[in-house]
């Protein structure tokens, strides 16, 4: 019997993802756990253990307690945060992972999700319709530390027979839980101010591409390759994932038609050296032979779909960085 654990479960991934794996799988079979005590009320459905992934007996025994087969570790620090506490990030980022692998590599779990980011690339990389295979050459702690394990991944995988999975997300948009502090997390903020019609002050400037995703899509995709066959999935470092490519000026001129009245001004920061070194656009051909992969929001329906249910209150830790 599938028992899933989601660790970072709080957190903008880990919240939608576990409602998601409940409705699937059914509440007692997913247990969510993140460092913070208190269990946030969209997570109340079910099981919910405190922990911190760095505390290997601690996992183990949450683990055991339950008989988990499956584990989604989305416990991280994100590019923004971790350019901030270099070293910490380094450590939660690669001691979670291991903690995790190696769980799978004894057996004592079946199969791991893992997610990697756009991240890994670097300002060497083509830069449109960014390729599977290509350089990559991250230069930020937090790309780095994501490039390094997906090479893990791929190794556990290849010489100690796991069941790892992952994914290269673009940057997720989503209005049930504010995301936590990455160089993407602009074309989340946006709504909230338009909301309160306020005036946004952009923390990247006005022709910034970057790869984006509707939460929506980036939770489908995540359960459809956990599902896959195994013989269909033929890479165990990551896979690309496009979704759709917007500037601020972009995401900007499409929220107009809803709120004509509202502004924009740019004052880029530390953020923008970081956009400037990731892809603006992504090739996800394999993700979509291998296992099926297939987007279905574009930028106007995300924007819909976003202006509709951000609530008024709200913003996100990396407006506040
Ligand atoms: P987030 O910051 O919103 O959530 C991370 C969660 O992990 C938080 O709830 C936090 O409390 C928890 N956590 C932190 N340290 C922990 C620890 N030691 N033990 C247990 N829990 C801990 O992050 P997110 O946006 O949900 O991202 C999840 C994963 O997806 C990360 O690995 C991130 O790198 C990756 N990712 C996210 C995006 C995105 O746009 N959100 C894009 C690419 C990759
Ligand atoms: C970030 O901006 O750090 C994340 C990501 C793309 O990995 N959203």
């Amino acid at each position: 019997m599938k028992k899933i654990m989601v660790i970072g479960a709080s957190g903008q991934i880990g919240t939608e993802l576990v409602i998601a794996l409940r409705e699937k799988f059914g509440n007692d079979n997913v247990i969510a756990s993140d460092l913070k005590e208190t269990i946030k009320a969209a997570l109340s459905g079910g099981p919910y253990e405190q922990l911190d992934v760095m505390d290997n007996e601690a996992l183990k025994a949450i683990v055991n307690k339950h008989s988990i087969t499956e584990i989604y570790l989305l416990a991280a620090l994100l590019s923004a945060t971790a350019e901030k506490h270099p070293d910490f990030a380094w450590k939660l980022n690669m001691e979670g992972l291991f903690n995790v692998l190696n769980l799978a590599k004894e057996k004592v779990i079946k199969k791991v999700f893992w997610p990697s980011s756009i991240a890994v690339f670097g300002s060497n990389t083509p830069k449109y319709n960014t390729p599977q295979y290509t350089i990559m050459e991250p230069s930020t702690v937090y790309g780095i530390s994501k490039l390094a394990g997906e090479r893990w991944c791929e190794y556990y995988a290849k010489q100690y027979n796991v069941d790892v999975r992952s994914i290269r997300y673009p940057g997720l948009i989503s209005y049930t839980s504010l995301p936590g502090g990455g160089t993407t997390d602009y074309a989340v903020d946006i709504f909230y101010s338009a909301k309160r019609n306020e005036k946004y002050t952009c923390f990247l400037s006005e022709q910034t591409a970057l790869p984006m995703m509707y939460m929506e899509d980036a939770i489908r995709a995540t359960i459809g390759l956990m599902e896959a066959p195994d013989d269909s999935i033929k890479i165990r470092s990551s896979y690309n994932l496009g979704g759709i490519s917007f500037t601020p000026a972009e995401i900007y001129a499409e929220i107009k038609k809803t709120k004509p009245d509202f502004e924009i001004e740019y004052a880029p920061d530390f953020r923008q050296k970081i956009a400037d070194s990731w892809p603006s656009s992504i090739d996800d051909v394999d993700a979509r032979n291998d296992w099926g992969w297939n987007g279905e929001f574009n930028l106007e329906k995300l924007c819909k779909i976003m202006l509709e249910n951000v609530l008024d209150a709200g913003i996100s830790v990396s407006q506040n960085t």
